[in-house]
């Protein structure tokens, strides 16, 4: 990205509110709950009295200076989307009577949407034809659809589906997602989550999420590596972290490109931009505090009860350690910061997800998405969620801006909906699976199934990091006893990548399970298998014979004169070894025991 490019960014978040009214109306603010809805697909008829773009156009805007910029954002409020090229292009929507203004001002432009209202007009009637026999995916869904489908997963497959929320919109909707789990609530197990539309207008984010959803759910065992995903993870994803707004963006009366949430802050003004509500850089570059500004970031961090509601729902599980966060459009792959060009300290590790994530969304449909840091890759952003579920979650997290590239924007035709949905699926898997295997541990020595009594065994291991670097005392070596509370110990390193640790000795007849771990930035993988409740069992020989008091393995006058020594006491009944037949004493029967014995 070339420095002006961010400077006028920079501006931009800085700059004067728009000249332009705000193309928003009223909606009501009742408490409208919706979290048993029924099935419905499609509203039936063609809104009349919806915020109306007629000779509006989309105009791809290369940005050569802060003066540029400033003529720009005076004719349109409505930002697109942000280009990386040479001399920083922009998408605006703009009205076509202004277009002259930019002629006149010798700015570079290139109309990329001529006839944008009569898209949406198209859109509208389409959505409006019934849909019930076409596939889920065949066109986009409003949120009872999609509320009404999670509750059909979880219906269909009420041992794999669950719904879990996170809190309440601020005109009361549930924001509803599912986990995606086969063990049950509780069970400690690396976790991921995949989120969508925290953008209104971003319908293209709801069906990739709801897409990744599907997979997992009916593909959970014919399909073998999201078998083997959900043998060693749990999933959660929420399609719609801004229901209000994308509600209103279906809605008869509403928006179909609005953005921001639905706060009414004065007058007709309304929206906080959900993400620029998050607290790591909150008010920073890239986000507004003019209310009626697109990025309007909220009166402070976490203002808003739909960010709260998810900060909390992902603080509260802490074994997340992947989040992707699915935005619309402009075919890029962000990971943090997007707060700051500075690169995280963990870039080497991101990018070691990152980059074949990239690669794997390419071997899908040889769809090209910009990767790298967000802050350089796309411009500054401050308060994003991913920046505060990588910052402050300690989690691998990032931004996908799904397709494309700006020929249909945030009105796609149904025919990118499926191709869209499989290439950002990929993406998923493979962040999925690179974290899984970040640091496979190999068993290269370990204790047999049954050990000498009283005697400590040694387990080594081979583990090689993958994706980031092992933190210090990071290879541990885990045991219980007879199901008790779980030891750990630290494993030594020996060179070549192997580490050592001894399990304890163990009296006769215990039984000791244990795993080995390994701890990088992102996740601990375990041995045997890559979930904590694998243990491998070691159990001890069978206890010799009682009447072996030595335990020489025969039975002698050696034992017979220990047991004369105990004769006629038995202090500790419970630990009497000679008191053979268990009076409570030793005495002439233990004595006839032990020479049968002999
Ligand atoms: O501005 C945004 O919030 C995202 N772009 S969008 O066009 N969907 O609005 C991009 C955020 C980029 N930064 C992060 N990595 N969060
Ligand atoms: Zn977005």
């Amino acid at each position: 990205m070339n420095i002006s490019f961010i400077s006028v960014v920079v501006l931009l978040a800085i700059a004067p509110p728009s000249a332009k009214p705000q193309t928003t109306k009223s909606a009501s603010t009742s408490n409208v709950v919706v979290d048993n809805v029924p099935t419905v697909s499609a509203p039936a008829v063609v809104p009349t009295d919806t915020v109306r773009f007629d000779g509006d156009v989309v105009v791809r805007v290369s940005i050569r200076s802060a003066q540029d910029l400033m003529l720009v954002n005076q004719l349109s409020d409505d930002m697109w989307s942000h280009h990386v090229g040479v001399g920083g292009d922009a998408d605006f929507r703009m009205s076509q009577a202004d277009l002259g203004t930019l002629d006149r001002a010798g700015i570079p432009y290139r109309v990329t949407i001529a006839d944008l209202q009569n898209r949406i007009d198209a859109e509208q009637t389409r959505l409006a034809q019934p849909m019930e026999s076409l596939s889920w995916f065949s066109d986009f869904k409003n949120l009872t659809a999609v509320n009404a489908r999670l509750d059909e997963m979880v219906a269909a497959y009420p041992n794999l589906v669950s719904i879990v929320n996170a809190g309440t919109s601020i005109q009361g909707r549930v924001i509803r997602g599912i986990r995606i789990s086969r063990y049950p609530a509780g069970t400690v197990l690396p976790a991921f989550i995949f989120t969508g539309t925290m953008h209104a207008r971003e319908w293209a984010s709801t069906m990739t999420t709801m897409w990744i959803a599907d997979q997992f759910v009916e593909n959970n065992t014919s399909d073998a590596r999201i078998a083997a995903v959900l043998n060693s993870a749990e999933v959660y994803i929420f399609p719609v972290q801004n229901p209000d707004g994308y509600e209103y963006t279906w809605a008869t009366g509403g928006n179909r490109l609005w953005r921001k949430n639905r706060r009414l802050i004065s007058g007709t003004t309304y929206g906080v931009d959900l993400n620029r509500n998050w607290s790591v850089g909150w008010g920073g570059s890239g986000s507004s505090g003019t209310t009626s500004s697109d990025t309007y970031r909220g009166t402070a961090a976490f203002s808003e009860p739909e960010s709260v509601g998810m900060r909390d729902f992902i603080a509260a599980h802490t074994n997340l350690v992947g989040h992707i966060d699915f935005h619309s459009y402009s075919q890029l792959w962000l990971w943090p910061w997007s707060y700051t060009t500075t690169l995280s300290p963990d870039q080497t590790a991101l990018a070691a997800v990152g980059y074949p994530m990239q690669t794997a969304i390419a071997s899908i449909n040889g769809k090209n998405y910009t990767a790298g840091p967000s802050g350089s890759t796309y411009g500054l952003t401050g308060g994003c969620i991913d920046d505060w579920t990588y910052g402050t979650q300690g989690m691998m997290a990032g931004t996908i801006e799904v397709r494309d590239t700006g020929t249909y924007g945030f009105v796609m035709p149904t025919s990118e909906i499926v191709p869209n949905a499989k290439e950002n699926h990929a993406a998923a898997m493979a962040m999925m699976e690179k974290l899984l295997a970040s640091s496979p541990i190999t068993i290269t020595l370990a204790p047999g199934s049954l050990v000498a009594d009283n005697t400590a065994s040694t387990v080594e291991v081979q583990t090689i990091p993958v994706v980031s670097t092992l933190i210090t005392n990071g290879v541990r070596l885990k045991w219980k006893l007879d199901g008790g509370t779980i030891q750990s110990a630290v494993m030594t390193s020996i060179g070549s990548n192997k580490y050592r640790a001894s399990l304890p000795a163990i009296p006769c007849g215990s039984q000791l399970s244990w795993f080995v771990e390994a701890e990088t930035k992102f996740i601990i993988t375990h041995a045997p298998l890559n979930k904590p409740t694998s243990f491998n069992i070691t159990a001890t020989n069978p206890c010799g014979n009682p009447a072996d008091l030595d335990g020489s393995g025969i039975i002698d006058s050696a034992d017979l004169s220990l047991m004369l020594l105990e004769f006629g006491r038995c202090d500790v009944a419970s630990n009497c070894p000679a008191d053979l037949d268990h009076s409570g004493e030793v005495d002439s029967g233990d004595v006839s025991l032990m020479l049968l014995e002999i």
